[in-house]
């Protein structure tokens, strides 16, 4: 297993350093829930606004269209190079002889014939047509082992460039340190004020591994409304900044990179102007004591059988960490 360690991180830099050697843009756009209009988000993002990072996930049912969005951009004179695209494999597939095929399939959506980052959506199997909640039998063992070799195997491919997790818990990520001959170089979690998840970034931090912090701004439909929260507007007001901005510039201060969605021009703007300024420390401990701590994206309607199981509640899904 590589150990190596991360450089310190710079606040003010534009990107980070996976232990790869690879460059992650510290802000990327999101995609989830940008239906039709996810190629005309990914094409302002890249062309008008600057962004370098776009996550998707074949989830989200909008690889077609982020593909339209890249293909735009590069029409326009933005180097395929100069991009870093993620995307996701889904619960379905995680089963080893499923792993390459669902690549597959994604480089063809997205017009790509390489990603820069395949992460594990989540660490759940389920079977193919799955209901939410899931009925019983419908979420599987996973074979965590045998999925991650076949992850391995896409980067000495070049399919893939880096590989990594969403929406582990400590116990899994050590279980998958234990056998990786590939390190993780990205944990992607949630992670905003209202959900720190400090023991996890910490674990991270210690292990090398980079984090991306999903739903920074509460996400949306059902999420926490951290745009109108009074510590958030308070800040954002004195250091003349919107709540969006000192959400996202927040994440990147504690050194995970961000992926904020917006399927807006203006948002999709204001959320990358968050270099050349700082939270002060004050303020920046303020988001950091922020109470009410909880997950938005908790995962129960997608994996939890409460009379059937495998994981009969979120706290079963999470391993009792929290
Ligand atoms: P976000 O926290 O990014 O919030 C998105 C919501 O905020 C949308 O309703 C958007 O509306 C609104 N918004 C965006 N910018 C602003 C702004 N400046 N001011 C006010 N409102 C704003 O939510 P997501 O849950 O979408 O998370 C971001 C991304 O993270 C996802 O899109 C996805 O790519 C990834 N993700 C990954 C997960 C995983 O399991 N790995 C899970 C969840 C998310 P509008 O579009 O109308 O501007
Ligand atoms: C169901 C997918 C959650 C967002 O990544």
């Amino acid at each position: 297993m590589a150990q190596a360690t991360l450089p310190a991180v710079d606040p003010k830099a534009q990107s980070f350093r996976l232990l790869s050697g690879h460059a992650i843009p510290a802000v990327g756009l999101g995609t989830w829930r940008s239906g039709s209009d996810a190629s005309s988000a990914v094409h302002a993002a890249i062309v008008e606004a600057g962004y370098r990072h776009i996550d998707t996930a074949w989830e989200y049912k909008v690889q077609e269209e982020v593909g339209h969005g890249l293909q735009s951009a590069m029409q326009a004179g933005v180097d395929r190079k100069d991009l870093f695209i993620t995307s996701k494999l889904w619960c379905a597939e995680l089963s080893p002889d499923r792993v390459r095929p669902a690549l597959n399939n994604t480089l063809q959506e997205l017009q790509l014939d390489y990603l820069d980052l395949y992460l594990i959506h989540w660490p759940f199997r389920l079977k193919d047509g799955s209901s939410r909640p899931p009925e019983a039998g419908q979420v599987l063992d996973f074979d965590m082992e045998g999925v991650w070799r076949e992850m391995e195997k896409l980067v000495k491919d070049n399919l893939v460039r880096d590989i990594g997790v969403c929406n582990f818990t400590l116990k899994k990520l050590n279980k998958l340190l234990g056998f990786a001959e590939t390190m993780p170089s990205v944990c992607q979690m949630e992670m905003h004020p209202g959900w720190r998840n400090d023991k996890m970034l910490e674990f991270c931090k210690k292990n090398s591994i980079h984090v991306t912090a999903y739903s920074p701004l509460g996400s949306s439909e059902g999420g926490r409304d951290l745009i109108h929260d009074r510590t958030v507007e308070k800040v954002a007001r004195k250091l003349n900044k919107s709540a969006g901005q000192v959400l996202v510039k927040w994440a990147v201060q504690r050194g995970t990179s961000v992926i904020p969605k917006s399927t807006h021009p203006d948002r999709i703007r204001e959320n990358t102007q968050v270099f050349g300024w700082e939270i002060p420390e004050q303020d920046f401990q303020a988001f950091c004591r922020m109470p009410n701590q909880r997950r938005v994206l908790d995962g129960e309607e997608l994996f939890v059988n409460k009379e059937a199981g495998p994981f009969r509640s979120v706290a079963d899904l999470w391993d009792h960490e929290d």
